[in-house]
């Protein structure tokens, strides 16, 4: 199948960069989303994301004339939907005792909708958004079908979800393997036609549901390995055991391959879409359910631990590094570092914060640093919370002449503990027993 143009719903994280990857094929793109701000910077020609190497393909995209934006979808030969599915604030389910999260759809449920009027025979529609199971076939194909036309005979449907990472987008959206799911195997071979303008790793067929399951399991096999993780760092402070050490010498084990305690698990999808899974079967996921509280947990973990340095966090000055979800990247949203200065606000602690991709961020509640200069400044304190590479490489000694701090906390072991303690800092760490 040919396909001339294309609508992409959602310019975001994912919409963007495929948006614009798809132009720079020779396919014409309509970019469409609701903010109006989102619209009006990429008119500018900026972009409102920070991702490496993503502002050189949209320039290229916008170059090309091939990629425009607008608030509306148009007809089009195939329209994707990439827009954020994030969970209910305030609302949740219960089962056994165990309250979950439940998905908010709202986005998915109006892009759908705005699709429908534009729709024409033998177009293809695809889902990216990670969705709970059975989204395609029991949410999107309905609202479709308003249109009077039949999805999988009519017009093609598919759910192919997203994998790429964060920091690493365009390259992993070109060579990651891509999923394609059909709501017939029609639909699916459509949907490889597609994505074959730019995808170089290998593509697969499938039913919709199968892709969203593989989707929704990817992310929640990496959670529930984080979570132990995370377990073991506190079991290792309670044996006198450095966690670091421990990892390192278990994954020599060639069947053995443990994550990285850190300070929680942020972002907008690992901490969000295993609850699809709980979610949408309650009775079934105790295993995934207890992971998501552990990971949830772990912000109090570090605070708790941090308590070994204080015995009251009262008018302490703490300077804290990173606030962003994880490391060398921008997006400060579901961050666990967050979590963590608030909690020690809440007993008092005043916490001045530096996130150098994000310096001006406005983080309600938190007070932001302009610089790394200004959050040493007068601190008790120092507290790493992000493993960003530009932390990474501070000096032991530099930062002891910026600031009168002689107490680290590293949270994501990424000094050399006998470095900072050479330079005159008492060292804690998190997994790492005192
Ligand atoms: N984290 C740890 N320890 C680790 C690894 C990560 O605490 O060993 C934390 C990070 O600091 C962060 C969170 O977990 O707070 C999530 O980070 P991540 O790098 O594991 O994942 P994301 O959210 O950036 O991207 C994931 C990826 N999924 C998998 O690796 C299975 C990506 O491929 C998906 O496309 C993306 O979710 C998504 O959009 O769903």
């Amino acid at each position: 199948m040919k396909f001339n143009k294309i609508c992409v719903l959602g310019l975001g994280y994912i919409g963007l960069p495929t948006a614009c990857t798809f132009a720079t094929k020779g396919i014409k793109v309509t970019g469409v989303d609701v903010n109006p701000a989102i619209i009006e910077t990429l008119r500018n020609g900026e972009i409102h994301i920070h991702e490496p190497g993503l502002r050189a393909v949209v320039e290229t995209a916008i170059k090309s004339g091939n990629f425009t934006v607008s608030a509306q979808p148009e007809e089009a030969d195939a329209f994707l939907i990439a827009v954020p599915t994030p969970f209910h604030e305030g609302r949740f389910g219960e089962y056994d005792g165990r309250q979950y999260k439940l998905a908010d759809m709202t986005a998915v449920i109006s892009a759908t909708e705005a699709i429908a009027p534009h729709l024409r025979k033998g177009n293809l529609v695809v889902l990216e958004s990670t969705s709970p199971p059975r989204t395609t076939v029991d949410l999107v194909a309905p609202i479709l079908e308003r249109s009077g036309l039949k999805a999988g005979s009519d017009f093609f449907l598919c759910y192919s979800p997203e994998r790429v990472l964060p920091g690493q987008i365009l390259r992993e959206l070109i060579e990651n393997a891509r999923v394609i799911g059909g709501v017939t195997p029609e639909s699916a071979r459509a949907g490889c036609d597609l994505y074959a303008a730019f995808v170089k790793g290998e593509i697969i067929e499938t039913d919709a549901t199968t892709a969203e399951m593989v989707k929704l399991m990817e992310n929640t096999y990496r959670d529930i390995n984080i979570a132990i993780a995370n377990e073991f760092s506190r079991l290792a402070e309670k044996f006198g055991v450095d966690v670091w050490e421990a990892i390192s010498l278990a994954n020599r084990h060639p069947r053995v391959k443990i994550l990285n305690p850190g300070t929680g698990v942020g972002g907008h999808c690992i901490s969000v879409d295993p609850w699809f899974f709980v979610e949408a079967a309650p009775e079934l996921t105790p295993l995934i359910y207890h992971a998501r509280t552990v990971n949830d947990a772990q912000p109090h973990f570090v605070v708790e631990k941090l308590r070994q340095a204080f015995s009251s966090f009262k008018g302490k000055k703490i300077a804290a590094l990173g606030l962003a979800f994880k490391p060398d990247v921008d997006d400060l949203r579901e961050s666990p570092a967050s979590e963590v200065i608030h909690l020690l606000q809440e007993e008092g602690a005043l916490v001045r914060a530096w996130e150098p991709f994000k310096p001006m961020a406005d983080m309600p509640g938190i007070n932001m640093s302009s610089s790394l200069e200004a959050a040493l400044q007068d601190a008790d304190a120092i507290l790493l919370l992000v493993n960003h590479t530009q932390f990474k490489e501070l000096k032991a000694t530099e930062i002891a002449a910026r600031t009168k701090a002689r107490l680290i906390f590293d949270a994501v072991n990424a000094w050399n503990a006998n470095e900072w303690q050479s330079a005159g800092f008492k060292v804690y760490r998190l997994g790492v027993s005192k």
